[in-house]
């Protein structure tokens, strides 16, 4: 950790100085001395920024003229940034604002006392918010903007375990009932109730971000920071300086996704991000950093990354304290003691705090020698003063070309005393007894008597009271309340069936990857009058991998400041081009901060008002399991917008092994409600997929977003079947592509296959009529997850239902008709088709690709997985002798013929 630099002890004047005896140490002290008086001079005529100006000169010329290097510090001291000095006056009335802030200290923390009443074990947090009220409170008093005067707004990322604090507002503010309050974490109670957390899906008129999971609230403020400037400049959305504000724990910094983008925030100058970190230097077990100081450490990170710093340590008690502290002696103490032992003066007494903070020089014990224990101990600090925290604010909002951070220092659990206050156990706290609510209704002068306490009533005054009509009116001075969550776009136009016409009908024989039709596919949709504007491509550094190159000069990459060089590729057709108005966002390698830009794009139909359609394209392996709790994150936060696994298939990728190959997105797909799936074969289907998709999401406004896997192999895309059918197939999950021409066989099956697959069923089902006799139809099924939710949505109502006419699932409507035995074969995990086993009429063989890839060519991959057209061969006959239409000789026969060594290892466990 760096160590706080502190000034050289010295005497008060270099009068006095000059009176000591002449030795070196005298003369070197003399000198000091004299050129601090000058500074003081500079300073006091010229002001700070003269002052700095000055001290950079000075250190450049020592530079030149000796080569003297001064070593790097990255922090400043133990003190405020803002001196008193440069402090904004508050504008409000200190006393309202206590007494509100009171208010929602209480019932914030009697919304989880209850509730823990109500139903043991119910959990909430008190904690979190006691230390954060005033971080919040000056905010919605001051600075939150629900709507500037130009119309735009704040967006504002709660941090998730202060909910409570912001439901107690609301409920004062008349916008949520007591009764939602009482059901708090009880959202099925009859009315409904509160979510623990910010939950969009859940309470979809409150919640604009889910900020629960830690680390990925920091990551996303910052995208969608820079979205909105994304926005500005491709002429999307008018510049207004509108902010974006997150609210953060000392903990969660140490998530590696909070600070792994914040050089993204300073290269970008987004001077419309501020962060609050509140640092009460706990997390949930204990000290952030008990020997160490976290507001030191975050403060060298994040101005060695390019931020506007702001730390709020002391609070207004303190001004004289360290006004007086001419030499550096205090804040120099302040600076020696470690977090851990900073918690222990906060649940201590004032004499304590005395002996071993100030303990250690009699020149500090004199500096408080005219205050109190009582007093020493009630020193606040600069997070629970208003006046600090508003200073820091003003200055956040004004800074121009850099984001802002500013430290707060605070204590966890702050009003909690005994039941709490700064102690590890805060964090979990969750009750109060009778005595403990007594103390901390004094403490926060709620006017409830010590009778009314039992059970921690909520207190709301009357709408006419002082101070519920001071905070409306701070509130309609703001522009309305905040949080609020409402849709803020209108519906689309359709698409017109022309921009997909030319994949339905086929390649011809010729070659192309379903990455390739995808690419064409976007390329014309970027040139659509309607939507075109609206697409987003995003992908983190893979845009030649997909064959996107050509669209770096067709819609150009998206860069604040334009080109500032000539591109080494000038000269070809498709070089290189960033522009200002550029509308990819070529992420680099990024999928956390690609599905982050994912979200904002996907979000901004209610955030911004604007129906932007993302299309972020990966490597199918670096997507739900890198990335899948942000892409949850998404689904609750209702994002719209197509997610493309790209490079998809455990054998469809060849060459490259067991960390690129997936062969389990689509499993991994499974658990995310709102999300379709589809694996797609051909052209049309992602054709028909995508044309519905817009539909749906941006025409009917629903809240769904969709997966699809692409491949690399070129393979010949055939024409869409004809067939009333088939476009609701393709959407359902499956459809009977290519039914058997082999009327007259005995010997039945129905082959499923999916993706690239697909074209070694096709193969398959050659050879089972050509040499085995056997008559095979070949289904494409495009989604086995659709299938799945389908075939449970109608077992549960059946379930529900009895004596009625059951509903069949559309996979047995589908098989229902048929004859012979049932293969399925994809590149990914039996799983999938096994989950549809129950719906089926006749046992299902299901090839997929369970274990470890391999570095091989995709022939010899196949083989290896087994799932290529020998084997769906083989599986077949299997199938048929298992049914004993055929005996297994022939089975014998054909392993023989098929050149398939029966003895090879299983790949799903080698
Ligand atoms: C990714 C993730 N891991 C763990 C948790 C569980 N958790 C909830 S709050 C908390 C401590 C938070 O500490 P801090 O960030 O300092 O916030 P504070 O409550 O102190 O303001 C933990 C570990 C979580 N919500 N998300
Ligand atoms: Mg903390």
């Amino acid at each position: 950790m760096a160590q706080t630099p502190v000034l050289e002890e010295l005497p008060q004047s270099s009068q006095a100085l000059r009176n000591n005896d002449r030795n070196n140490d005298g003369l070197e002290v003399l000198e000091t001395r004299e050129w601090l008086d000058s500074l003081d001079y500079v300073l006091s005529h010229g002001g700070p920024e003269r002052a700095g100006r000055l001290i950079q000169q000075l250190s450049l010329h020592a530079r030149r003229a000796a080569g003297v290097n001064l070593p790097f510090t990255a922090t400043t001291p133990y003190q405020n940034t803002i001196s008193v000095r440069q402090q904004a006056p508050f504008p409000g009335s200190q006393d309202m604002e206590r007494r509100i802030k009171s208010l929602v200290r209480w019932n914030a923390m009697a919304m989880v006392v209850r509730a823990n009443k109500e139903e043991n074990g119910i959990g909430g947090h008190i904690s979190t918010y006691a230390s954060a009220a005033n971080l919040y409170e000056v905010a919605f008093n001051h600075f939150f903007r629900a709507r500037t005067e130009t119309g735009d707004r704040d967006i504002v990322y709660f941090q998730g375990h202060a909910a409570p604090g912001m439901y107690a507002r609301a409920f004062l503010e008349g916008r949520l009932p007591k009764e939602k309050l009482e059901n708090f974490r009880r959202e099925l109670k009859p009315g409904g109730g509160l979510s623990s957390y910010p939950h969009p899906w859940l309470m979809p008129d409150f919640w604009e971000f889910p900020t629960v999971s830690m680390g990925l609230r920091p990551l996303q403020s910052i995208y969608h920071a820079r979205f909105i400037k994304y926005l500005e400049n491709r002429g999307l959305k008018s510049s207004t300086g509108g902010k974006v504000w997150a609210f953060l724990g000392d903990g969660e910094m140490d998530e590696p996704e909070s600070l792994g983008s914040i050089t993204l925030a300073s290269r970008e100058r987004l001077d419309n991000l501020i962060w609050v970190i509140n640092c009460n230097l706990q997390r949930l077990d204990g000290p952030v950093r008990g020997n160490g100081k976290i507001i030191q450490e975050l403060e060298a990170i994040f101005r060695g990354a390019g931020w506007n710093v702001i730390k709020v340590i002391w609070g207004s008690d303190w001004d004289s304290l360290i006004q007086n502290d001419r030499d550096g002696l205090l804040v120099r103490r302040l600076g020696e003691i470690t977090d851990g032992q900073y918690q222990k003066f906060f649940v201590e007494s004032g004499a304590y705090f005395r002996q071993n903070l100030f303990g250690s020089d009699p020149r500090l014990l004199r500096m408080v020698e005219h205050l109190s224990d009582e007093q020493l101990s009630r020193l606040r600090l600069g997070g629970h003063d208003p006046i600090k925290v508003h200073a820091a604010y003003k200055a956040a909002v004004e800074q121009t070309g850099t984001p802002t951070l500013v430290l707060a220092k605070t204590i966890k659990g702050y009003g909690l005393g005994e039941a709490g206050e700064g102690k590890n156990i805060t964090h979990q706290q969750k009750k109060l007894n009778d005595d403990e609510l007594k103390m901390f209704r004094s403490r926060f002068g709620i006017p409830l008597s010590d009778e009314e306490l039992h059970g921690a009533p909520f207190y709301r005054p009357p709408d006419d009271s002082p101070e519920i009509r001071y905070m409306q009116e701070r509130r309609k001075q703001l522009g309305g309340y905040m949080p609020e969550r409402k849709i803020r776009s209108k519906p689309i136009k359709q698409v017109p069936e022309s921009q997909f016409e030319e994949f339905y009908k086929g390649t011809e024989g010729r070659e192309v990857s379903t990455t390739m039709v995808f690419v064409r596919m976007l390329a014309k949709l970027l040139r659509d009058p309607e939507v075109g504007k609206l697409i987003v491509p995003i992908i983190p550094d893979e845009a030649r991998t997909f064959g996107m190159e050509a669209l770096f000069r067709q819609v150009g990459i998206y860069s604040s400041v334009g080109q500032l060089y000539e591109p080494v590729d000038m000269d070809t057709l498709l070089y290189y081009k960033e522009a200002k108005d550029g509308q990819i966002l070529e992420e680099g390698i990024t999928e956390a901060g690609s599905i982050s830009s994912f979200i904002a794009a996907g979000t901004a139909y209610s955030n911004h008002g604007i129906n932007t359609i993302p299309f972020f394209i990966y490597y199918s392996m670096f997507g739900f399991q890198r990335i899948g709790d942000l892409i949850w994150a998404a689904a609750d936060m209702r994002a719209r917008g197509f997610l493309l696994g790209g490079t998809a298939g455990r054998t469809t990728l060849a060459g490259e092994g067991l960390q690129h190959q997936d062969g389990h997105s689509h499993v991994l797909a499974l658990p995310v409600p709102n999300l379709l799936a589809y694996d797609p074969a051909f052209a049309f289907e992602i054709a028909v997929i995508i044309q519905d998709g817009i539909r749906r999401m941006y025409v009917n406004g629903e809240s769904i977003f969709y997966y699809l896997t692409v491949g690399n192999e070129p393979l010949p895309m055939p024409a869409m079947p004809d067939g009333a059918d088939v476009r609701s197939g393709i959407l359902k999950g499956m459809y009977l592509f290519k039914p058997s021409q082999k009327k007259d066989a005995k010997l039945r099956a129905q082959l499923f296959g999916s993706g690239a697959i697909m074209f070694e069923v096709l193969k398959a089902q050659e050879i089972l009529e050509s040499k085995y006799g056997v008559s095979a139809d070949v289904w494409s099924v495009t989604s086995y997850k659709e299938l799945y939710r389908d075939g449970n949505d109608c077992e549960r109502w059946n379930m529900l239902h009895p004596g009625e006419k059951p509903k069949v699932p559309y996979v047995a409507q589908q098989i229902q008709g048929t004859e012979g035995v049932l293969v399925a074969a994809s590149d990914y995990m039996k799983v999938l088709p096994e989950s549809l086993a129950q719906w089926m009429p006749r046992p299902l063989v299901s090839l997929g690709t369970d274990g470890f890839g391999r570095s091989e060519g995709r022939a010899a991959l196949r083989d290896f997985f087994e799932v290529d057209a020998k084997h769906i061969v083989l599986a077949t006959l299997h199938a048929l002798a298992r049914e004993k239409r055929i005996e297994s000789k022939v089975v014998n026969q054909a392993i023989k013929e098929l050149g398939i060594n029966p003895e090879k290892a299983n790949p799903a466990v080698s």
